[in-house]
């Protein structure tokens, strides 16, 4: 039984009835993470790493009123080139994007909740959203927390950008019962830097681990997703004080120019790709595509086990 508002990429309906592991992908990244046309070459190869590390990319947005899971490359065109005067759609946004028939880029909540729909189990991004610095005045908690608290999908991610505050983003995680994963590391990677200064609650060092415990938890019946965090290859890591300065420079302006709500976030994005250059530009592109393939990896397995286990 299908919703009548989704439509799943004949690829990607394809390989979910044989049982082929499908990884999605996020496009609020493509919109307002990163400039054009990197973003549409990015998203594009991204999609190429999926395939070749032997699942089928579904990348996730809403067109003309419809949930998609699966775009068409010229989707993913138009999404890049309008970049962020495209509607960035979290949980709040879907119904009023759909009802108008209107085009949205999904964040990693939205992303989540149309990739469970689909049945799809793994999704591979850049960085989740979460506890915004200054919170305990502001309030700005990502809804893609709540979203890992209930939705059953793994989200493989590079840890979260350090505009955001890790610590209460990790307390937060616990309090609603997010596990949060370590691959190969004891560290929460922090997006452009391999760790920060706070542990994950497990390292797992291979994707079959990963998939044993995505299957226990939905087998047991614990709703909610988790977060596989990633380390960037260390080829592309930047020295941390290349970043945190361009980082309190982009929360002060955004400070002064008194931005907040869903704006906060791509503002801060834009700023840092801004004051870094070029350099946190192809940092990001790498990290992105070795999330991609991290995530073909424990979908491949998820699925094996899943034939052989049923939940
Ligand atoms: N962090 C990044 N790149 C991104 C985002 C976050 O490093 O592109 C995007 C993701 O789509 C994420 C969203 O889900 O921002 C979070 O927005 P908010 O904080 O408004 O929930
Ligand atoms: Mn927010």
């Amino acid at each position: 039984m299908t919703n009548p508002y989704l439509d799943i990429h004949p690829d990607v309906a394809q390989a979910i009835a044989q049982r082929r592991p499908v990884v999605a992908l996020e496009s609020t990244i493509i919109s307002h993470g990163m400039p054009y046309p990197q973003n549409v070459a990015t998203a594009l190869q991204v999609e190429a790493e999926v395939r070749a590390y032997g699942a089928v990319p579904a990348t996730i947005a809403i067109v003309k009123g419809r949930l998609k899971a699966g775009l068409t490359a010229a989707e993913i065109e138009t999404l890049g080139q309008t970049g962020r005067s495209v509607v960035k759609v979290s949980r709040r946004d879907i119904p009023f994007i759909v009802a108008s028939g209107s085009t949205g880029a999904t964040t990693v909540a939205s992303t989540m909740i149309i990739a469970a729909m689909a049945g799809i189990r793994v999704f591979a991004t850049g960085g989740i959203g979460g506890v915004h610095r200054g919170a305990q005045q502001s309030f700005d908690v990502s809804a893609d927390l709540q979203e890992l608290a209930q939705t059953p999908v793994a989200v493989v991610c590079a840890g979260a950008k350090s505009i955001l505050d890790l610590r209460l983003t990790l307390e937060y995680l616990e309090t609603h019962g997010v596990p949060v994963v370590g691959y190969q590391t004891p560290w929460l990677p922090a997006f452009f830097t391999r760790d920060s200064e706070f542990k994950v609650d497990y390292q797992l060092d291979t994707a079959v681990d990963i998939a044993r415990v995505m299957h226990a938890k939905w087998a047991i019946n614990l709703h909610g997703g988790m977060v596989v965090a990633n380390p960037i290859p260390e080829a592309f890591a930047m020295p941390r004080t290349a970043i945190d300065g361009a980082i309190e420079q982009a929360l002060r302006e955004a400070q002064q120019q008194g931005i907040g709500g869903k704006e906060s976030t791509p503002f801060l994005l834009a700023r840092v790709n801004e004051l870094t250059g070029g350099n946190s530009l192809s940092s990001n592109i790498q990290l992105v595509l070795n999330n991609a393939r991290l995530a073909a990896a424990v979908a491949g397995e998820y699925e094996a086990l899943s034939a052989s286990k049923p939940a």
